[in-house]
């Protein structure tokens, strides 16, 4: 890929994103008279059940249930575990009233549902053979979000919330799931070929109840971070909150232990933001709702220009008996030029022209949208060659999305390093830490960035300093200017 066409989109990249979701008819955002909150249109929608399939095969597969529960908490349940009420107040819509009647008791719009749930799992759940449980549901949560709203990415509704809810009869179990958790995000991610980094987030960050949190984060085109999936270890909070007790293999009475994990619209954000270029979108054929378009393009006699349209026709069949998701546009109001800059924009994998050239010979154009690269196939060979390129599109997209992942990743031992990697500050910066939240509040202010965290897999800095106190270094925190 040239330079020149991943320029803008990288330079800048907010208005890029704002432009993008319009110009190819994804998420209709900013003009409803509520902020924070945007429609996803039908080619939008499409992307997102794609990636909706991925997710519920992954959880599915290994064993979890998809279920549903009210939007409305009862604000009796939501106080009930103090650290998370306390961590979600100020991000709570409240319902107050039925009609015209004040409620005896408000009604939250579930910010997400620990508090719900773990009520009903309280009721179901009697013995350790039920065990391990895993639910998991793709709802809306309302949270009413301080920092700048932003589509997709920091909604008030985030329609898109596919939040797992397990239940298990020992601590190690819980330590077990969050790892299935991280393997389910991996996956996720990787068929996407949506580059991520893994932090235990620093206690001061963590999930409102939770024990501790992992997260998956992402560098954004413009270097900064962006938080795309997290996994917590809920531990007994919930549990005890709710006086939620099982019976255990030993016959004693005790708390199970719970995890929660979560991805959002932001999954979908980030295939937008992290593949795409000047021209627009640039899909994975996994997701992408039209993998090939074929335009026709008419010249000549009317006799020509019907053969040209029935070669057209004749193509797509081929494809679409090949298993491919196919259109041709036919479209009579639109010169040839105006469906390409339509379909880029759109990112629609593959492009086959038809002319009357190709008419004659039988051998067909055919364009790829992430490198634009052109070939000439024959008729006979265009299946087999475009399940070929989607394969190839696929490692492409992936492996350039990584090397700029990579390459935003930095070290550093002295503050004077880190000063200087701020000058630029984009993307991420990992430095020996002592651990203390002290030091890297310092970093925090001193650079205008935020803790990710910790390398995880835990990773020692042993015989390193922190570079902020100078004492014993135990492990290696990340810091990052993110959304
Ligand atoms: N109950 C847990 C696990 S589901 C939970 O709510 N975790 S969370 O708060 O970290 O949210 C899960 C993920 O949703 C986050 O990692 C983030 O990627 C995404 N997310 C959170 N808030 C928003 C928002 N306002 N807009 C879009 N995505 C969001
Ligand atoms: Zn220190």
């Amino acid at each position: 890929m040239s330079a020149i066409t991943r320029d803008r989109w990288r330079s800048n990249f907010s208005e890029w994103f704002d432009w993008i979701i319009g110009e190819a008819e994804v998420y209709d955002y900013g003009r409803y008279p509520v902020k924070g909150m945007g429609v996803w249109m039908p080619y939008g929608f499409q992307i997102r059940r794609r990636v909706l399939e991925l997710v519920r095969e992954l959880h599915d597969r290994r064993g979890h249930e998809e279920v549903l529960f009210p939007l409305l908490i009862p604000e009796t349940l939501l106080r009930k575990e103090s650290e998370h009420i306390r961590g979600f107040e100020d991000e709570v819509y409240w319902v107050t009233h039925g009609g015209l009647e004040p409620l005896d008791v408000k009604l939250a719009l579930r910010p997400t549902s620990e508090t719900n749930i773990t009520y009903y799992e309280s009721l179901w759940i009697k013995s350790y053979k039920q065990l391990p449980k895993k639910y998991y549901q793709i709802v809306s949560v309302f949270r009413f979000e301080t920092k700048a709203t932003r589509a997709m990415i920091r909604l008030r509704e985030v329609t898109t919330f596919k939040e797992a809810h397990t239940v298990h009869d020992s601590f190690e179990d819980s330590e077990r799931q969050v790892l299935e958790a991280i393997e389910i995000y991996r996956e996720l991610f990787d068929a996407l070929g949506i580059p991520y980094i893994i932090s235990r987030r620093p206690e001061w960050d963590k999930f409102a109840g939770a024990l501790y949190t992992i997260a998956f984060d992402t560098v954004m085109p413009d270097g900064r971070v962006m938080q795309i999936g997290t996994a917590h270890n809920l531990g007994q909070n919930f549990t005890k909150a709710f006086d939620f007790k099982i019976q255990l293999a030993d016959g004693t009475l005790d708390y199970p232990w719970q995890t929660s994990y979560g991805v959002s619209d932001r999954v979908i954000a980030t295939i937008i933001a992290i593949h795409g270029d000047d021209r627009g979108l640039v899909l994975p054929p996994l997701v992408a709702p039209v993998q090939v378009v074929v335009i026709p393009i008419p010249v000549g006699s009317e006799e020509e220009r019907n053969a040209v349209l029935r070669e057209a026709r004749r193509v797509a069949e081929v494809l679409r008996g090949g298993g491919v998701r196919v259109n041709v546009d036919e479209r009579e109001e639109l010169r040839p030029g105006a469906k390409y800059y339509y379909w880029e924009a759109r990112g629609v994998p593959v492009r086959v022209d038809v002319g009357l050239e190709e008419v004659k010979t039988g051998v067909l154009t055919v364009v790829r949208r992430d490198t634009l690269e052109r070939y000439k196939v024959a008729r006979e060979e265009l299946v087999g060659f475009v399940l070929r390129l989607f394969d190839e599109i696929t490692v492409n997209i992936k492996k350039r999305a990584w090397d700029y992942m990579t390459s935003s990743l930095r070290r550093a031992e002295t503050m004077d390093e880190a000063r200087r990697w701020a000058e630029e500050k984009r993307g991420i910066l990992e430095m020996p830490w002592c651990s203390r939240e002290e030091c890297a509040r310092r970093v925090e202010e001193e650079l205008e960035v935020k803790t990710l965290g910790i390398v995880w897999p835990l990773e020692s800095a042993e015989g390193l300093r922190c570079p902020v106190c100078g004492g014993q270094a135990v492990t290696w925190a990340r810091y990052a200017k993110t959304y």
